[in-house]
């Protein structure tokens, strides 16, 4: 069993936890709707190792500090206390139960910042580890979870649960005047970004679970909403997203790209599309004919199909965090009817554009815990919603 040295300075202690709270915050747009989580390893009063969360559906940050404490000159034997910001978990979720990692490295003291609102754990993390005969000790001035990560307490929100929809994340591409599309003479008039922007997107597509679309961006770009990612940005886990086209009277053609097998290094997941009940037979069979899963009726029943049901499908099929990247009229509706939780908005360096602006839109809207960055030309915009 490690040693455990007497006491840890609780002002040092509360000295890291901050820090690893500030740090952790910065992957946020990264990881919600999980948490922004830090931790530390150390031996002693010294900082052995620090690990983040920082991808979603990736390691956790209490996992990520005990490899890169492996990694670390400092023996296994000599660890003895880990800080994180929130409670671990202990049930096995997309990753391994984190109190088990901490158990089987020998750490004697565990110092969190949070207990974690996620009804499956509320405190069995600390009763796990306590029960393991491990110090556990709570101090909820260091890294209080309003400050590090608030869109996980409004993710775990009782009335965000009770009516569950995943997580979404809006991506749109415009020019200097909030256009979607520009001008004709512009990237076929279809493309806005460049290169890089366009390399985040598809890694962006590889951490959800579906991407969201219309059926106006099908006929009007045609794409394959799949991940092609350059080797380089692959080392991250890669999973093709499942595609949804909304798509009420079936127009989406057979011929669509969506449907092409994906190619070498793509990664696609099947293609939904969701139409009013009763959709024509012969454009259904076609679809099908191609490999299209059309789901009709329930709720979608309306002249245009309800975001709300739809929203609702989406989280019964066990979607948690999905994008939308569609054009115009959808995004609008769904992020005035509240359906966004999160914005991706690159702004290419171009002039004017067609169809509709949603500048006044992003103006007037309430977005929270922005971040304005570049990728290669283009200006990047990421903020929270409400
Ligand atoms: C994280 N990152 O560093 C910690 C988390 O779906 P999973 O398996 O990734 O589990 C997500 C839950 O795990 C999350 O709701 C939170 O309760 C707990 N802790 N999650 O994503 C982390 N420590
Ligand atoms: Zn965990």
């Amino acid at each position: 069993m490690n040693r455990l040295t007497e006491t840890l300075d609780p002002a040092l202690a509360r000295h890291i936890l901050r820090e690893l709270g500030e740090e952790a915050r910065e992957h946020r747009f990264e990881v919600a709707p999980n948490p922004c989580v830090g931790a530390a390893v150390l031996s002693g009063s010294s900082v052995v190792a620090r690990g983040f969360h920082r991808a979603w559906g990736g390691p956790h940050a209490e996992v990520e500090a005990l490899r890169m404490a492996a990694e670390s000159p400092v023996p296994a034997a000599d660890w003895d206390t880990m800080l994180v910001t929130l409670e671990p978990c202990s049930s096995t979720g997309k990753t391994p139960p984190c109190v088990e990692a901490i158990k089987a490295a020998g750490i004697r003291r565990v110092i969190v910042a949070a207990q974690d609102p996620d009804p499956r754990h509320r405190g069995a993390g600390l009763d796990a580890l306590r029960q393991a005969g491990i110090e556990v000790l709570v101090d909820p001035v260091a890294a209080p979870l309003e400050v590090v990560s608030p869109h996980f307490l409004a993710w775990n929100d009782y009335e965000r649960r009770r009516r569950p929809r995943p997580w979404t994340i809006a991506k749109w591409a415009q020019t200097l005047s909030g256009h979607l599309s520009p001008p004709e003479d512009v990237g076929d008039g279809r493309r806005i970004s460049g290169a890089a922007s366009l390399q985040e997107v598809h890694l962006l597509r590889s951490r959800v679970d579906a991407v969201v679309t219309g059926v106006g961006t099908v006929l009007h770009d045609d794409p394959r909403l799949t991940v092609r990612l350059r080797t380089e940005a692959s080392a991250a886990p890669i999973s093709g997203p499942e595609r949804v086209v909304l798509d009420s009277w079936l127009r989406t053609p057979p011929e669509a790209r969506l449907f092409e097998a994906p190619g070498e290094g793509e990664f696609g997941g099947p293609v939904h599309i969701m139409a009013h009940p009763g959709p024509d037979p012969i454009r259904r069979r076609a679809l099908e004919g191609v490999g299209a899963r059309v789901h009709g009726g329930r709720g979608m029943d309306r002249h245009t199909l309800d975001l709300r049901d739809l929203w609702t499908w989406l989280s019964d099929r066990g979607f948690e965090r999905v994008m939308l990247e569609a054009g115009p009229t959808l995004l609008r509706n769904a992020l005035e009817e509240g359906f966004v939780d999160q914005v991706r908005v690159y702004t290419g360096n171009v002039r004017g554009g067609e169809g509709e602006s949603l500048a006044s839109w992003l103006e007037a809207s309430k977005l929270t815990e922005r971040l304005h960055r570049e990728a290669g030309a283009d200006g990047v915009l990421e903020a929270f919603l409400g």
